[in-house]
């Protein structure tokens, strides 16, 4: 029985799966098959059952968002584009009228395959559907810059959308100003000093207490369930990892204590985030998540994701090289160039910035080089060189440019060039709405194994979210899995199971046997 205050469009008929007034409880087989070897070296392999049961909210919660680097290209550009759907705002572009929408958004314009039909045809649904997710025309929207500007100006700065919305968008947004922020110069590009005019003054405690005001002013001046925070702040540089400093939650805690200047602004968001039970989001590459912060999640309970938003050229590469992998052709170097004029491209221009860029874009082909060792012999990897040049002209209208060589039959070589241009606060806004929806729908889901007591809430750390993110974190001794499609099946069948159904098998048995 569907509860009046969810949105769910479909009920699932399995013995499997119950509905209460309040949430979905499902039933789910889970195998796996365990590879080991035997007393004479042999490889036993041996599959395996467990069942799970999973408990899901129905009750759709008033969620808020809280962006840090509000007033950026991509704060600017999640904030229009969501006014835009809610308000139905629709501009006049050359090319004629174009209406608002949510393309780019894997849980707004994707859709998951419920079933096949009486004709053995596939049925559709829209991913947002297959569990109660909130609407993002629903969510509240703040957050923090150390830039004041209003986020009309600041839309008109970032270059990124056509001047009719700008225009239409402009009396909705003006009103809207970042709250002040925490600026280390240390951590971004010197080159951003002439935008900190909205700075935050005190220790790193009083810092950490007054992001958590805010949080707790937010939600309760918006009415609000939950808060989701989010960086898409400036790259920072690295931080240090070292034993005292971060290495513990109580270490860090103490580092936060003494006002230690190795502690970096996104870290202090992020332990203030979890202190106030707001999940927490890593939209850009560096380090925030030190084994400290890792530990206080743990303790609290709350999730955190990151790193890193994957949306263009990594998005690419994470298909492509995935494709050549598996289909037995070794790719033996990869070159990554972009240039971009925006602002990110700026801080990026800076070595440090620059570095912290490169380490996750490098490392995302890692598992799939892993699974083949037919191609790579232990330790061999393909060359993989990434290259970011700041070129203003271009704005936010990023080019990237690709080259894969591989080695294919008998010795041959084979060379794709890849020429990608593309707003990249157009990719990246909607994957901050999935980031944002996805972490509250988490939250909502807990699991036992069948004849537990209890159920529990997902581990902390949401490597649930790696689809979306570029390095994503996941829990401490487990794998990273970059492929693409592995993510969004990762993703996918957990909300399938979720919801009582199996997970896709592609098998299409049905047409094999009739
Ligand atoms: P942006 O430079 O336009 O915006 C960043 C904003 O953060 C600026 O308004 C700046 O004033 C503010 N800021 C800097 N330090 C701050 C702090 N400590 N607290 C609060 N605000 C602070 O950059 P954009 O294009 O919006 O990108 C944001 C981040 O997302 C960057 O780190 C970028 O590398 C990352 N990213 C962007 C992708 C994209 O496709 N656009 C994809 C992957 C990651
Ligand atoms: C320069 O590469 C700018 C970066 O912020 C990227 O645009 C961003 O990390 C997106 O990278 P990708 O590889 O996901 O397109």
């Amino acid at each position: 029985m569907a509860a009046s205050n969810t949105n769910e469009t479909f009920v699932v008929d399995s013995e499997s799966v119950s509905y209460t007034d309040d949430a979905i409880l499902a039933s789910y087989d889970y195998s796996v098959t365990r590879v080991t070897k035997n007393e004479a070296g042999k490889t036993v392999v041996k599959p395996t059952t467990r069942t799970y049961e999973f408990k899901t909210e129905r009750v759709v919660p008033k969620v808020g968002m809280m962006i840090v680097g509000l007033g950026g290209n991509n704060g600017t550009t999640v904030t229009a584009g969501i006014l835009a759907n809610r308000e139905g705002i629709s501009w006049r572009t050359k090319r004629g009228i174009q209406e608002p929408n949510y393309y780019g958004s894997v849980t707004q314009a994707s859709t998951l395959k419920l079933g096949v039909d009486a004709n053995g045809d596939d049925v559709y649904v829209p991913f947002a559907e297959v569990l109660p997710m909130v609407n993002p025309n629903d969510l509240a929207i703040g957050g923090w810059d150390i830039n004041n500007m209003n986020l009309a100006d600041a839309m008109d700065r970032a270059q990124v959308l056509e001047y009719d919305l700008q225009r239409q968008l402009y009396p909705l947004m003006k009103e809207m100003v970042p709250l002040p922020s925490i600026y280390f110069p240390d951590f971004i590009a010197a080159n951003q000093s002439d935008r900190a005019n909205n700075v935050l003054e005190g220790t790193h405690e009083e810092l950490v207490e007054k992001i958590r005001a805010d949080i707790r002013e937010f939600k309760a001046a918006n009415n609000l369930d939950s808060v989701i925070v989010l960086w898409s702040a400036n790259t920072e540089r690295f931080a240090e990892i070292r034993e005292g400093l971060n290495d513990t939650k109580d270490n860090l805690m103490a580092a936060i204590a003494r006002s230690d200047a190795e502690v970096s602004p996104s870290t202090l968001f992020a332990v203030a985030s979890i202190l106030e039970g707001s999940p927490y989001i890593n939209g850009s590459p560096q380090n925030t998540f030190v084994p400290g912060v890792f530990e206080l999640a743990e303790e609290h309970g709350v999730h955190i994701g990151g790193d890193d938003f994957k949306s263009g050229q990594t998005k690419m590469k994470s298909v492509l090289v995935d494709f050549l992998v598996s289909a037995g052709i070794k790719p033996t170097s990869i070159v990554s160039y972009n240039h971009l004029g925006n602002n990110d491209g700026k801080n990026l221009s800076a070595p440090k910035q620059f570095r912290s860029k490169e380490i996750s874009k490098s490392n995302v082909v890692d598992d799939m080089v892993a699974s083949n060792p037919i191609l790579y012999k232990e330790g061999e990897h393909p060359d993989h060189t990434v290259v970011i040049k700041y070129v203003p002209f271009v704005g936010d209208s990023k080019r990237a440019m690709d080259e894969y060589t591989s080695e294919i039959f008998l010795g041959g070589h084979n060379t794709i060039a890849l020429h990608n241009t593309c707003e990249d606060s157009l990719l990246a806004a909607p994957l901050i709405i999935d980031l944002v929806i996805l972490a509250e729908l988490l939250s909502r889901m807990q699991w036992r194994i069948k004849g537990e007591e209890e159920y529990k809430p997902f581990h902390p750390v949401a490597s649930v979210l790696s689809y979306l993110l570029k390095a994503p974190v996941v829990p401490q001794n487990t794998p990273v899995v970059n492929a693409l499609f592995k993510q969004r099946m990762m993703m996918e069948n957990l909300f399938r199971a979720c919801v009582g159904l199996p997970s896709d098998n592609f098998i299409h048995l049905e047409q094999k046997t009739n």
